[in-house]
C-alpha cells in the first residue's frame, strides 16, 4: 500500500504504528489529510478504538507480524518480554530465542491487579522464574506489575534503565498482555503525558512497531502482540471478550460440590466433579462469568441446547464450542485445574476424580496452587 511521506519519511500511526495513507478510507492506515497536521497522527482505526471501543479487522497475518518482529534479533538490544499472569501459560509466546536472538531478556509478569490479594508477590516471583527455566527461559531478573494500576511500573522502568546498559529496548509478547499499556504509563512518568500509544481488549491492537525516544538517543519500542490462537479470547465473539477478561480483582467463588456435579463456566468450560466425596472447590475466573451448576447426567443435554443462552458467553455466534474432556485424580494436595485464558480451580485436598472441558484447541493443565 502507498504510506504518505512528508518530506521524504513515512508518517506513522502514533496509536498504533500502522503507516498512514490518505487515499482509501476503507484500507488499513487511513487518515483524513487535515490529520496529518496534528502533533498527534492517529489513523482511523485507532480513532475508532479509542471513542467507540470498535474495532476495524485487518488484513495482517500471523506472518507479518513475525517478520516484524524477526528484525529485532539483529539489533543489540534489551527484551522485556510480557506476560499476563492470570493467563501465563497461554501468553507466554513459546519461541522468543528465534527473534530475540542472544539478546538479554528480562520478564514481567503484568495484570498483578487481578489476582486475589491473597497470592503473595514473593512466592508468585520465584514461581514464574520457576516457569520460565522449566520454558527454557533465563531471564536477567523477573518482575511483577500492574500497567493499568501503575503498581510497581516505576521499579520496572527503573530496571530496564539498568539492564538496557544503553541499548535499545524491545518490549515483546503476545497479543493482549498491556505491552502498550505499560509503556504509556512510563510516558506518563517521563513526559506527563497520558495514553498515547492506542490500547484495548482486543487481541491485536499494536500493528507495527512504535518507538519512544529515550533521552540518550535510544529507543523503546512498542511490538505488535503475536496471537496465540489457542487462547480462549480467539474462541468468542468479539463482544465477549469484556466478560471473558477479568478487569477487576478476581473474586473467588467457593462451591461445595458433591460427587456426580457439574460446574459450567458460561458456555466456555465445563468441570465434572466425578468422585471423592463432599468437598469445595474454589473457583477463579472473571467476575462477570456466570458459573452454573447441575448434575453430570443432565450436562450433555444442557450444554446442547442451551449454549449461547443459559450458558453464555458460548463460541462464535452464540453456537456450543466443540469441547474436549480431561480426566484426572488428583494426586496433591493444593492444585490448580488451570484452564487457560478463563482462569482456574482450586482442590485443596487430593483424592478427588474430576474431568474438565475446554474448547477443542484451549488448553487445560494441572500446577501446584499459587495460593
Ligand atoms: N487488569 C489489568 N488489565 C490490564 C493491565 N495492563 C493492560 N491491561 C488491559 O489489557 C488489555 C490489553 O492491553 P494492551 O496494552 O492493549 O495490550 P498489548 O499487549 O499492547 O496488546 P496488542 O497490541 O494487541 O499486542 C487492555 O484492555 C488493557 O486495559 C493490567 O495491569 N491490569
Ligand atoms: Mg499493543
Amino acid at each position: 500500500m502507498g504510506g504518505t511521506t512528508v518530506n521524504n519519511e513515512q508518517i506513522t500511526c502514533d496509536g498504533c504504528g500502522v503507516a498512514i495513507q490518505t487515499a482509501n478510507p476503507d484500507s488499513l492506515g487511513y487518515a483524513p489529510a487535515s490529520a496529518l497536521e496534528k502533533e498527534v497522527v492517529v489513523c482511523k482505526r485507532c480513532f475508532r478504538l479509542k471513542h467507540y471501543n470498535e474495532v476495524q479487522d485487518v488484513e495482517l497475518t500471523d506472518d507479518d507480524f513475525l517478520k516484524i518482529l524477526n528484525t529485532i534479533g539483529d539489533t543489540e538490544s534489551l527484551i522485556v518480554k510480557i506476560v499476563d499472569i492470570f493467563d501465563f501459560n497461554g501468553s507466554w509466546l513459546p519461541g522468543l530465542h528465534r527473534f530475540a536472538g542472544k539478546n538479554p531478556v528480562l520478564l514481567i509478569g503484568n495484570k498483578s491487579d487481578l489476582l486475589p490479594k491473597s497470592v503473595k508477590r514473593e512466592k508468585l516471583i520465584h514461581w514464574m522464574r520457576h516457569e520460565a527455566s522449566q520454558l527454557g527461559l533465563k531471564p536477567v531478573d523477573v518482575l511483577l506489575t500492574s500497567a493499568a494500576k501503575g503498581n510497581e511500573v516505576h521499579e520496572a522502568a527503573d530496571a530496564i534503565e539498568h539492564y538496557r546498559n544503553g541499548k535499545d529496548v524491545y518490549v515483546v509478547g503476545c497479543t493482549n498482555v498491556g505491552k502498550s499499556t505499560f509503556i504509556n504509563r512510563i510516558i506518563k512518568e517521563i513526559t506527563g503525558e497520558g495514553d498515547i500509544i492506542t490500547t484495548s481488549h482486543f487481541p491485536g491492537t499494536t500493528l507495527d512497531m512504535i518507538a519512544i525516544p529515550l533521552s540518550d538517543g535510544r529507543a523503546l519500542i512498542d511490538t505488535p502482540g503475536i496471537i496465540n490462537h489457542h487462547q480462549m479470547a480467539h474462541f468468542v465473539e468479539k463482544e465477549d471478550l469484556k466478560v471473558l477478561l477479568p478487569k477487576k480483582e478476581i473474586k473467588p467463588k467457593v462451591f461445595q460440590l458433591n460427587e456426580g456435579q457439574t460446574l459450567f463456566f458460561g458456555g466456555l468450560a465445563r468441570f465434572d466433579y466425578i468422585s471423592g466425596g463432599r468437598r469445595s472447590f474454589i473457583c477463579h475466573v472473571s467476575n462477570e462469568i456466570d458459573i452454573h451448576r447441575t448434575k453430570i447426567e443432565k450436562a450433555d443435554d444442557l450444554y446442547e441446547n442451551h449454549a449461547g443462552e443459559l450458558l453464555k458467553p458460548a463460541g462464535k455466534d452464540g453456537k456450543a464450542l466443540e469441547l474436549v474432556r480431561q480426566e484426572w485424580t488428583i494426586k496433591e494436595a493444593k492444585t490448580d485445574i488451570v484452564f487457560s485464558g478463563l482462569g482456574w480451580i482450586t482442590v485443596n485436598e487430593a483424592g478427588a476424580k474430576v474431568a474438565a472441558y475446554v474448547p477443542k484447541g484451549a488448553a487445560v493443565t494441572l500446577r501446584k496452587s499459587l495460593i
